[in-house]
């Protein structure tokens, strides 16, 4: 019988201030996996400088969202919680799979030729090889599931790809991961325009809901949120502004969509907007609470960050040998 626990591995960048997409999309659906599976979730800073980033505030980022992680459920008692660049093997064996990468596939990815539009003057090597680091993280760990939103599923699909080569080419090595996507908040949209995805590099402020943001600015930008053409508030394809709102509403109240529709039937969008932030102030402001308390206990974060890269790092090594092995490096003499 097998009864060894499956791992699950999952990151976010600290690109800047976590958004409800982020949270909703992915953060919080991690805390439940974490009594089923050996979880390991990281602090992704060196894809972060795919982007441009202040030195100073990316610090203070990282550190940020480290303590958003615990603050969000996730218990290092049960979980390995790391910032990727204490990992050293993240990065070398990012280069052993830059050889198995081909550049026309990372040519198609979708965020490649999304982010070289945004930061047409930086596209550097990084922004191209973004699909081969994560495709890292995840193989180093030999993670069976990577929960991540509806944005991120091509590149988990390369990531499957590049490990089927590698494994093909050298014999099995590497476990072949699955994405782990949740049907409601897999892809929360811009407030602004909910075609696009909520980003959290968005330079329109009023797009985003952070965690962040206080009580007044998550009702100004509910309330400053684009609507669709007429005024019911109804799901469907046809209303993607109102559906994203509702989508919204649901996760953080645990009211389902059709009994909102219910409750909203006739009333304007006023009331329905307000309703909208409360919900998402009634989430996020615990949150911030905890996330608080725990960026002033410096010494227990580090603590945190301290034994979650020493763990991460020994599935790390054991895997990264391996691979040198495979490959046909000499290994170091000690
Ligand atoms: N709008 C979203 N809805 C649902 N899930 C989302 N995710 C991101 N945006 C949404 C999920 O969050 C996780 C971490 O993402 P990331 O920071 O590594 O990179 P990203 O997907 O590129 O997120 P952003 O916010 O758009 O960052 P920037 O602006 O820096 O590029 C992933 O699981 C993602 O699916």
């Amino acid at each position: 019988m097998d009864n060894v626990k499956k791992t699950v591995f999952s990151a976010v960048q600290p690109t800047g201030k976590i958004t409800l997409g982020n949270y909703l999309g992915a953060i919080r659906n991690w805390t439940p996996l974490q009594n089923e599976y050996d979880c390991l979730y990281c602090v992704a800073d060196l894809h972060s400088l795919t982007v441009t980033q202040v030195p100073a505030e990316l610090r203070k980022n990282t550190l940020e969202l480290a303590a958003l992680y615990l603050a969000c459920g996730i218990d290092p008692s049960k979980s390995s919680l790391f910032i990727q660049s204490h990992v050293h093997e993240h990065a070398e064996l990012a280069w052993i799979l830059d050889t198995i990468a081909y550049v026309g596939e990372m040519n198609r990815m979708t965020q490649f030729k999304d982010k070289s539009r945004k930061h047409a003057d930086n596209i550097n090597m990084g922004l191209m090889n973004y699909p081969v680091l994560m495709a890292s993280d995840i193989l180093l760990y030999q993670a069976h599931l990577v929960p991540i939103g509806k944005d991120q599923t091509q590149h988990l699909e390369i990531t499957r790809d590049i490990a089927e080569r590698f494994n093909g080419r050298y014999s099995d090595t590497f476990v072949v991961p699955e994405a782990l996507t949740f049907r409601t908040g897999a892809s929360i949209k811009s407030l602004q325009d909910p075609t696009a995805k909520m980003s959290k590099s968005d330079p329109n402020e009023n797009a985003t809901v952070t965690l962040f943001d206080d009580k007044d600015a998550i009702r100004r930008k509910l309330r400053r949120a684009v609507t669709d053409c007429d005024t019911s508030i109804r799901y469907g394809e046809d209303k993607p502004a109102i559906s994203n709102l509702l989508t919204i509403y649901s996760l953080c109240s645990g009211e389902s969509v059709k009994d909102a529709e219910k409750r909203f039937d006739g009333q304007g969008y006023g009331t329905f907007k307000d309703a909208v932030a409360d919900s998402v102030i009634s989430v996020i402001e615990p949150i911030q609470t905890k996330q608080r308390r725990i960026i002033a206990d410096k010494s227990y974060l580090e603590g945190v960050l301290k034994q979650g890269a020493e763990q991460a790092e020994r599935i790390a090594r054991k895997t990264l040998d391996k691979v040198y092995r495979k490959v046909g490096l000499v290994g170091r003499f000690r």
